[in-house]
């Protein structure tokens, strides 16, 4: 094990009295001394004169000792270092910190598997099999730092317009969105399954509180392996009674992402110069297309045209190429989207060329969906109704349709998925990077 010796400067001072500074907090102290606690992230000794770079929760600094007495510790060793606040030599607007000691708080037994400061060298598996260290990464915390931001700026725009926190099981009878994607538990027996969404929690808890928002995981047994799918994520809802329709619920997220984005780019600046991110303007008005319109934009302005029921990932890429270049708007709502395409709590909204259409939305940010929303039904017989068309197992939903036999307001709301998000603003290639320990098909490690 590498002990580094104490320098005798460092002994009975009155360093040893000044309270612990945070490297963030350097700038303004230009001339002073200070105590910093961190981990180092990478240490050079170039016969006599050492280099170190501290890291701490705050952010990082080079620290340089002029022929201090000692055995630089392994990286990730955790240490106290007292020293002057210098200008950076080179970096303008910069400090540094000349060390006068450093002292060993708790040392790393082993190197780590791959260097932390050359992480952009590393492939994104290997980088995932030692998230544990890997996650240390300036850029990689950066990432989830932001993210962080992102869900106190969600709490904070909705606590604002009125909404209340709720938080709802997670382990449920039954799906809320279809598909073939739910994960069974074995409860006491019998199957139960882990939720997909708050979706049928968030509507009955307008009942009570009229306006209420989650921030919870949802689970989703995707099959596929995409750079944009995980089978554990973020869930950011949010759900509102008293809407004349689901543009209502359109104006609400447009705040809400206004006032997000503003608190990442007030507080985030240093992650987002890191990670080399321009956040997108939010509009005052975010364009909004009619799904069928889309696919004939589509078509008409790229010649791509596409089956099924949805836009296909490239068509909703390419919209979003045309909104950002014909709009200046990087954000776009794809609203009336197809029943078919929609689960059965969504309203419906009469109908084109024989295809019945709902009042549900997406939102595209650089061409990604982040959001799926919409207005709900909230009328027991129409519910009832759409239950059946779905083919849907009432039993299952009893609780949930239920509630509506008891009154509800017209009501309607949104799920953003915070990973999403988190990786278009940031420009990140793939969804698990904003995500401390992702879950895929193939990940439960670490
Ligand atoms: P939806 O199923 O479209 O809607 O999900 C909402 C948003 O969640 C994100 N998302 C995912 N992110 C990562 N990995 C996944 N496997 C994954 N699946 C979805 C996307 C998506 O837009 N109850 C409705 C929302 C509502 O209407 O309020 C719902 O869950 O960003």
């Amino acid at each position: 094990m590498t002990t580094p010796t104490d320098t005798p400067a460092q002994s009975q001072t009155p360093a040893q009295t000044l309270p612990r500074t945070f490297i963030r907090d350097l700038g303004g102290l230009a001339g002073q001394e200070v105590r910093l606690r961190g981990m180092i992230l990478s240490r050079r000794d170039l016969g006599g004169l050492q280099f170190v770079t501290l890291r701490d929760g705050s952010g990082a600094v080079q620290g340089v000792g002029d022929g201090l007495e000692l055995n630089l510790p392994l990286p990730e060793s955790s240490v106290e270092i007292v020293g002057t606040v210098t200008p950076h030599p080179k970096r303008e607007g910069e400090v540094e910190v000349r060390m006068q000691a450093m002292r060993l708080i708790s040392a790393a037994a082993e190197a780590t598997p791959v260097e932390l400061p050359k992480l952009n060298r590393v492939h994104p598996d290997t980088l995932l099999n030692h998230r544990a260290v890997t996650v240390r990464g300036l850029k990689e915390r950066a990432a989830l730092r932001v993210q962080a931001e992102l869900l106190a700026g969600f709490r904070e725009a909705l606590n604002g317009m009125g909404f209340t926190e709720i938080s709802t099981p997670k382990i449920v009878e039954a799906g809320a969105e279809g598909g073939a994607n739910l994960f069974t538990v074995d409860y006491f027996g019998e199957p139960a399954y882990l939720a997909q969404s708050p979706q049928l929690y968030k509507q009955m808890m307008v009942g009570a509180f009229e306006r209420v928002f989650e921030v919870a995981p949802v689970f989703r047994g995707e099959q596929h392996n995409t750079s944009r799918h995980l089978t554990e994520y973020l869930s950011l809802d949010a759900e509102l009674g008293f809407i004349d329709s689901e543009e209502d619920v359109m104006d609400v997220e447009t705040e809400v992402l206004r006032q997000m984005l503003a608190r990442v780019a007030q507080r985030c600046a240093p992650e987002l110069t890191l990670l080399g991110a321009t956040l997108p303007q939010v509009p005052e008005r975010i364009p909004r297309i009619p799904l069928l319109e889309a696919r004939a934009l589509v078509e008409r302005e790229f010649g791509h045209a596409v089956g099924g029921k949805d836009l296909d990932p490239e068509g909703e890429r390419l919209l979003g190429e045309y909104y950002a270049r014909e709009h200046g708007s990087e954000f776009v709502f794809v609203t009336r989207f197809p029943r078919v395409a929609r689960p059965f709590y969504t309203y419906p909204e009469g109908e084109v060329d024989g295809v019945p259409l709902t009042r549900g939305f997406d939102l595209l940010l650089r061409g990604l969906e982040i959001t799926s929303g919409g207005q709900r039904i909230h009328d027991p017989q129409m519910l009832a109704e759409s239950i059946e068309a779905y083919g849907l197992n009432p039993d299952s939903l009893r609780g949930y349709a239920e509630v509506f036999r008891y009154g509800m307001p017209p009501h309607g709301g949104f799920a953003i998925g915070a990973e999403r998000l988190t990786a278009l603003l940031l420009g990140l290639s793939n969804v698990r990077m904003a995500r401390a320990f992702p879950r895929d098909r193939t990940r439960l490690q670490p």
